[in-house]
């Protein structure tokens, strides 16, 4: 196991990318703090979209507790921090995955909608990432601090004009705050996923043609899964990673490369 003992907080840890690292990190050793949000997962009556992560963990062995809050409201970080400290005794690890694609039109996206990509994607990283760092400075035991930024950060998408900046703003956000905290021993780096199959776009990949058209310029021939996200994370949490510091690692099955 290479996590044993390290605590980690991973943002929107209810499903997809971030449920898969939760997972694998848990299945490394690691104490995991899981945040979900209510607003942002279609409510069952009587459970929790995170009940079903809290599950798999603890049938993996693993051990975890989940902590409610909106990424994109300033208090969610110095709280998750907080749980993370009181349940588990510190943080060394912050998976920033929490994030939102509303599809939409350039022409005729509002300024809220610009607002609240713009405060869960950017703002939330921002404030995780500090309020993490906070701890980890105070702690004097380094860390661990990862953006799970994308494919989006390098080229464009129309129906993504006010995602993409923001995808762009974590990995530079990665890059800066790699030369503030490398001194403390904090390590700091993006993930870049390609196309992975989950909520976010499974609208858009229920288009006529779209998933055949990713599936044909993926040189790997399918979509990504979730835990190929989480593998990577899990390399970057890990000493592994030791002198890697301010980078990125793109997970896209090839597709960026693929231009003809
Ligand atoms: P998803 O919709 O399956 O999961 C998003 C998670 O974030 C959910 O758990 C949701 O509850 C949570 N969330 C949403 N808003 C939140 C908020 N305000 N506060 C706290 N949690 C919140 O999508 P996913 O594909 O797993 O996306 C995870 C991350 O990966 C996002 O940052 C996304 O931009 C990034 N990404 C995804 C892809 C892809 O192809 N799926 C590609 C590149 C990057
Ligand atoms: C990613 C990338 C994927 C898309 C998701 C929503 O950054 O653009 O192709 O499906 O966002």
């Amino acid at each position: 196991m290479f996590l044993t003992g390290k605590v980690a907080v991973v943002t929107g840890a209810s499903r997809g990318i971030g449920h898969a690292c939760a997972l694998a990190l848990a299945r490394e050793g690691a104490l995991v703090v899981v945040n979900y949000f209510d607003g942002a997962d279609q409510l069952r009556e009587t459970e929790r979209a995170i009940d079903s992560t809290l599950e798999e963990i603890a049938k993996a062995g693993g051990e975890a507790v989940a902590c409610e809050g909106d990424v994109a409201n300033p208090e969610t970080a110095a709280l998750l921090m907080d749980c993370a400290v009181k349940t588990f005794g510190g943080v060394d690890i912050l998976v920033n995955n929490a994030g939102i694609c509303p599809f939409h039109d350039f022409l005729d996206i509002s300024v809220e909608l610009l607002d609240r990509v713009t405060r869960v994607n950017y703002y939330g990283t921002f404030l995780c990432s500090q309020a993490a760092a906070r701890k980890m400075v105070e702690q004097q035991r380094g860390g661990s601090i990862i953006a799970i930024s994308s494919i989006s950060a390098m080229v464009g998408g129309a129906l993504q004009t006010h995602y993409t900046p923001t995808k762009a703003a974590v990995r530079s956000l990665m890059q800066s705050i790699a030369i503030v905290l490398g001194p403390h021993g904090i390590r700091c780096n993006s993930v870049m996923p390609g196309t992975i199959e989950t909520d976010i776009n499974r609208e858009d990949l229920a288009q006529p043609g779209k998933r055949e058209y990713f599936e044909k310029r993926i040189p790997l021939g399918r979509l990504g899964a979730p835990r190929d996200i989480a593998d990577v994370v899990t390399f970057l949490c890990s000493d592994r990673a030791g002198y890697v510091n301010g980078s990125e690692i793109l997970v896209d099955g090839g597709m960026f490369v693929n231009l003809q």
